[in-house]
């Protein structure tokens, strides 16, 4: 897929006009439209990486979990624990193909990674 087709990059990009809960350089980080937990945060770099693997860069990880940080604390989370997932492929649930990392929380997970969280 190419940038220019891609949701998340028209999200990052200010394409598509998105409440930012934290921006820098180079992540976002906005409200899942589809909320699964009371807190749902999907963090998106703004350069397009297919997924975790897509030989993205270390500053943009370090910029990635410094964005979790920002926001689980803003949310109240941080101490009450959350969970990151990034769903990968088709198999993995990945639905866009743009990465992105979600954050979740705001109430007890179940301990297992299954469906429902
Ligand atoms: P995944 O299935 O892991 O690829 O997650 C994609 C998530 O993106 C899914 O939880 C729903 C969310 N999503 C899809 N379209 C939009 C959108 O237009 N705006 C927002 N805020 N979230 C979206």
């Amino acid at each position: 897929m190419s940038d220019s087709d891609c949701l998340f990059c028209k999200i990052a990009n200010g394409e598509i006009p998105t409440d930012f809960l934290y921006e820098d350089d180079l992540v976002v980080a906005f409200r899942d439209i589809n909320p699964l937990t009371p807190t749902h945060v999907l963090v998106v770099p703004k350069k397009h990486y297919d997924n975790i693997c897509d030989n993205v860069p270390a500053e943009t990880l370090a910029a990635i979990a410094h964005a979790v940080d920002v926001v689980t604390k803003a949310e109240g989370i941080d101490k009450t624990g959350y969970r990151c997932v990034t769903n990968t492929g088709d198999d993995g649930g990945q639905s866009v193909h743009h990465l992105h990392v979600h954050v979740l929380g705001g109430r007890k997970l179940r301990g297992d990674m299954g469906e429902g969280m």
